[in-house]
């Protein structure tokens, strides 16, 4: 389509929109709050300008959703057929929106990930949007993100949740279950399942508590790849929108090469590292603009 882009050939910043802030530096508690928990926050990482900006281009790409779906990774089907019922969710809008390009990059995430994933290096893996439209029942199901990802391996992979609205028990913000990521890996949950469908797999004796980890917009929350979260439905008059970002110590190898690892991404061998433009090295960031 004229005028998509293909950013992903960009594999540092393309403006110094998220260049501004400085680095939010996490305690010896906090990394250690994170081992405990397999959850940390809410931290600061976007300011009001970038925060109007992330905002922007994530309602850009909802408002052309149909027409954008062939250039992004993923539109979740079930939301595609089943608007009204089933939560708003993308992947790959970093592919062609240059705020959501640059928002990877952004040191205020990449940072603190990497040091508690422990690693000297952090990669991309993909990036996912979630929005909850006013007076919506979609809820996302209790979930393990590795669960998803077993395809790439080994399980070195962390998630950053950046709210884009203010987030309540009543607008369906995010729930954390503590100490989950020590369970074990769990199925994976479909995205339109209910939001207990998870209960079935629990492991024996396990307290299923699911924690409202409420946050202000621009700021997030921090997650393990094997933490159990999820959210329930928005009850309010304003929509509750996250901008989700993924990654990967910079080693980790692909564990089924019979398909590209995304929709669009070249097919990486069994074995080999998950390499290429379209997983690039954010932390140290390579190149300033
Ligand atoms: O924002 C939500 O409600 C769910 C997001 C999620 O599953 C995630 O951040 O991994």
């Amino acid at each position: 389509m004229p005028g998509v882009q293909t950013l992903e050939r960009h594999d540092s910043p393309i403006s110094s929109r998220f260049a501004t802030n400085p680095v939010a530096s996490l305690s010896t508690e906090d990394v250690e709050q994170f081992e405990r928990d397999g959850f940390l926050g809410p931290i600061d990482v976007l300011d009001a300008t970038q925060l109007a900006a992330v905002r922007h281009a994530v309602d850009g790409v909802i408002a052309r959703l149909g027409e954008l779906a062939p250039h992004l990774y993923e539109v979740e089907q079930a939301h595609a057929e089943r608007p009204d019922e089933v939560v708003c969710h993308f992947l790959g809008g970093w592919l062609i929106d240059e705020v959501l390009h640059d928002l990877i990059f952004h040191a205020g995430a990449t940072a603190p990930l990497a040091r508690l994933l422990g690693v000297e290096e952090l990669r991309f893996w993909h990036d996912q949007v979630f929005a909850k439209p006013p007076r919506h029942p979609g809820v996302v199901p209790w979930h393990q993100d590795y669960s998803y990802w077993t395809r790439t391996g080994p399980a070195r992979h962390i998630t950053i949740n950046i709210a884009l609205d203010d987030t309540s028990v009543e607008n369906g913000c995010l729930h954390f279950v503590r100490g989950s990521h020590r369970w074990g890996l769990m199925p994976m949950v479909p995205f339109d399942a209910n939001l207990e469908a998870i209960r079935a797999h629990l492991p024996d004796g396990a307290e299923f508590e699911p924690v409202p980890v409420p946050a202000r917009a621009g700021q997030a929350t921090i997650h393990h790849s094997h933490t159990l979260h999820g959210s329930p439905a928005n009850r309010t008059d304003g929509w509750r929108r996250a901008a989700v970002l993924n990654y990967m110590a910079s080693d980790t190898r692909c564990m089924d090469g019979s398909a590209p690892l995304l929709r669009g991404t070249p097919v990486v061998p069994e074995g080999e590292i998950v390499e290429g433009p379209h997983f690039p090295i954010v932390w140290p960031l390579r190149g300033t603009p």
